[in-house]
């Protein structure tokens, strides 16, 4: 079993952990976007064109039976178009709507997502399917992103930074009654015990990363092929490769990408 994980930067790698442990026989290879990181801040042609043309070249290189979009700027924007092309089978990410609405009791949901995400109408869709008497408060995060990447790489951050922008979405109509917030950008995974040790008492925080692991997990088991012994090491692949991505997860070889550039 070979995956192939994209994100636009090191977001994806806290469900790469989660998927080793659901596939622990899987070959995962990692490709980030790093060249034209953050994705939240991109026109969406661009990024559609970009994502298509950069996971279709991985396809061709890689032969993944499985691929993760880890990322839920570009599930949002690209998994159709994705989906259509290639006859592999995808699994997205986007914003835990569903499962926010199964946990609130005051029907008030939070969401921290990129401002890209947030604009897209497969969220209002997701609202409108799955939280329909729920009041959605959102806030669009300029820094999280950032902050994710560098609480990755161990350096430490102040939590007034954290505290600035999660005052961005508890300041807002509304923002008084969340009970639960939901992670709309996987890069936030690297923030969660922040956003625990500073938000209210008593918020549900919630991750998806460990749900998009277990989906592919089942979407794997249904492909097969899932116990035969992976004799290689998954690589992580960077469009751009910063001098200071010190710590890609143990075992994932880094490299640059060679392959043409959209
Ligand atoms: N990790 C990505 C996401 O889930 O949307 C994108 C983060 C970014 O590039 N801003």
């Amino acid at each position: 079993m070979r995956i192939l994980a994209f994100d636009s930067g090191i977001g994806g790698l806290g469900i790469v952990r989660c998927l080793r442990q659901d596939i622990p026989g899987a070959c995962i290879d990692y490709l980030a976007d790093t060249a034209v990181f953050p994705y939240g801040e991109q026109a969406d042609d661009f990024l559609v064109a970009r994502i298509v043309t950069l996971v279709g070249q991985a396809i061709a290189r890689l032969r993944p039976d499985l691929v993760v979009i880890a990322c839920n700027t570009a599930s949002t924007l690209a998994l159709g178009e994705l989906r259509a092309r290639h006859d592999v089978p995808f699994v997205g990410c986007v914003p835990p709507i569903k499962w926010a609405a199964d946990l609130t009791q005051s029907r008030t949901i939070g969401l921290l997502a990129t401002r890209a995400t947030l604009t897209r109408s497969y969220l209002h869709d997701l609202r409108n399917r799955f939280a329909p008497d729920c009041t959605l408060v959102t806030y669009g995060a300029r820094n999280l992103a950032d902050l994710s990447e560098l609480a990755f790489r161990g350096q430490r951050i102040p939590d007034q930074a954290i505290s600035a922008e999660m005052a961005g979405l508890f300041s807002q109509p509304g923002g008084d009654a969340i009970d639960v917030v939901g992670l709309g950008c996987t890069h936030y995974t690297f923030l969660l015990d922040h956003f625990r040790r500073l938000g209210r008492p008593g918020l549900n925080w919630i991750d998806p990363a460990q749900a998009v692991s277990r989906q592919a997990a089942r979407l794997a088991h249904r492909i097969g092929n899932i116990t035969a012994k992976q004799q290689e090491t998954g690589q992580a692949f960077f469009t751009a490769l910063p001098e200071d991505i010190g710590a890609v997860l143990p075992g994932l070889r880094r490299m640059g990408y060679e392959t043409a550039r959209p």
